[in-house]
């Protein structure tokens, strides 16, 4: 579903310093619940897990998600070969912990990592927060894109335009459209990171978490 483009949905989108991040992280999190947090949707946010052997009933490679093999990390999708590109994927060092995932410029096109099928209701109003670091990725653009169920790139959050920047939160709040069809009451929704640059980006601490109505 993700080799073609779709129209995006524009979404709120705002960028901050780490240090400012953290703090709305904090904030949210103290007005979500009393004492709890919000849950995070994503499956080893800050890559320190690695794979591993290979284990029975892994989605990569197979239906859905044809065209995306295994990672290095466990809980992420890899693909470096779309619109004839050519991505490695590499074990960065972490903005927290000892890891982040690295997507290296072999040859430009688009590659990228995606998360497993996260399920969620329509209508859920999501937001997302990652951090992630450039270095010489010029020549094209670094993007979110959510899909799955509610279609090709339901929405998408643009990564800073820029070549070379040091880690920097991207935020942005999209909401879970419904399907034309759909069986029970949730839905099957991916989020990827695409990298479509020369250079590298760096990424680490991807939270997606229901947002206040
Ligand atoms: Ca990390």
């Amino acid at each position: 579903m993700w080799m073609k483009e779709a129209a995006r949905a524009p979404v709120r989108l705002s960028r901050t310093c780490r240090g400012t991040g953290s703090l709305l992280i904090l904030a949210t999190v103290a007005t979500a619940a009393a004492g709890e947090s919000a849950p995070n949707l994503i499956g080893n946010p800050s890559f320190e897990e690695r794979s591993g052997p290979e284990k029975d009933g892994e989605p990569w490679g197979r239906g859905f998600l044809d065209g995306v093999s295994r990672s290095p990390f466990a809980a992420w999708g890899y693909s470096g070969f779309w619109d004839n590109g050519d991505y490695d994927i590499k074990l960065g060092q972490g903005r927290t912990g000892k890891l982040c995932a690295r997507l290296v410029c072999r040859s430009k096109g688009r590659g990228g990592i995606c998360t497993e099928a996260l399920r969620v209701a329509p209508g859920t109003k999501l937001r997302f927060s990652g951090f992630f670091k450039a270095v010489g990725a010029q020549g094209g653009a670094c993007r979110v894109n959510f899909e799955g169920e509610p279609g090709d790139g339901w929405a998408s959050i643009a990564l800073p335009a820029k070549a070379d920047y040091d880690w920097t939160e991207v935020t942005g709040t999209v909401t879970v459209p419904k399907p034309q069809k759909m069986a029970g009451d949730r839905v099957e929704i991916y989020v990827f990171i695409y990298i479509q640059t020369y250079g590298e980006l760096w990424i680490d601490d991807i939270t997606l978490t229901p947002a206040e109505k």
